[in-house]
């Protein structure tokens, strides 16, 4: 009788030890590298998580490309190789075109539009879509608002970009965009330096921070605020992998990166006026006010185009666009 007992109590306390030091890690991969946007809200989930629940979770960060590029680390996701990612917008489209309505060109005005909507029942629209492809939505972080960057000649109106070869996300809308505007858009994966620096390419678009980060200050000579997209990244877990957990595992979880990405919002957002001026400073010559209404009229029939018939992406997109009037 004795024996069993101390056997008993050995066992349960065997299987509590188990538990503790099997623990969960979450494999959470970026294409980036560290002190890019999409690491610093990785960088901060991390802290975040394994302080908030010590010794359960570990968090370990592939970046730099380590584990592929954005699409190859979308599509471990969904095989839940990988259980999270910090991806751009972007190349989600090829996955689920509902993605594609963030892209839209102008469509949000400023930080806080962007904001509103995508933390609102809008964005939730989104990420739920994305189920049917095996993600689990979990928030939106930013890359920002993007804006173009070349080596052949400052840009002021749509006509400064004819012929320019633009390097674009995996994304038919973005192809779309430099399309309309007269570019030669040409899509590839990221990173881009060496394409930039042979001169494969003439510019690309991005936010501020890519500029600082990736160094392509001294690689290109002019940059013009266009501001013409609004790059989210797009948070995302497995579905498979989220649906094996425990309810409060998820709880934490998605409260921890949401937390994260509020915070990298905020600190991507308060470096701009100085990451302008250190572009200045290194010699880039910079239109800050580009004649945007020439830029806007020239994209404004996209919302036709066939990338948007879906009903259910053409019903979003009016949505928003509505709510952003
Ligand atoms: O964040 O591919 C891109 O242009 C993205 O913006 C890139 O991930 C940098």
């Amino acid at each position: 009788m004795k024996k069993a007992v101390v056997l008993i109590v050995a066992a349960v306390l065997l299987a509590f030890a188990g538990t503790a030091m099997a623990g969960m890690q979450i494999k959470l991969a970026v294409v980036t590298k560290p002190g890019s946007a999409q690491n610093i809200v990785a960088d901060k989930f991390k802290t975040l998580i394994e302080e908030r629940s010590p010794g359960n979770i570990t968090v370990k960060v592939f970046h730099s490309a380590s584990l592929g590029n954005e699409t190859e680390i979308l599509q471990q996701i969904q095989m839940n190789t990988i259980q999270m990612g910090i991806i751009t917008d972007g190349p989600f489209d090829t996955f689920d075109p509902i993605t594609r309505v963030i892209s839209y060109p102008f469509l949000f005005k400023d930080n806080e539009q962007a904001d509103q909507i995508l933390d609102g029942p809008l964005g939730a629209e989104i990420l739920k879509s994305l189920e049917t492809s095996k993600f689990k939505g979990l928030c939106f972080s930013e890359n920002g608002f993007r804006n173009l960057s070349n080596n052949k000649r400052p840009v002021n109106v749509p006509d400064d970009v004819k012929g320019l070869k633009i390097r674009v996300m995996s994304s038919t809308i973005h192809k779309a965009i430099w399309q309309a505007l007269g570019a030669n858009p040409t899509p590839m994966p990221w990173p881009i330096y060496t394409e930039l620096e042979q001169g494969v390419i003439d510019g690309q678009e991005n936010p501020l921070w890519v500029m600082e980060v990736y160094k392509f200050y001294e690689i290109q000579k002019y940059m013009t605020l266009t501001r013409h997209v609004y790059s989210s990244h797009i948070d995302v877990a497995s579905l498979d992998w989220w649906n094996s957990l425990a309810p409060a595992d998820q709880e934490l979880i998605q409260k921890t990166i949401i937390d994260a990405a509020v915070f990298e919002r905020q600190d991507n957002r308060s470096k701009n006026i100085a990451r302008l001026a250190m572009l200045k400073d290194k010699g880039m010559q910079i239109v800050e006010h580009p004649d945007v209404d020439a830029f806007r009229a020239k994209v404004a029939e996209l919302k036709n185009l066939d990338v948007y018939s879906a009903p259910k992406v053409k019903a979003l997109l009016e949505k928003i666009m509505q709510a952003t009037r």
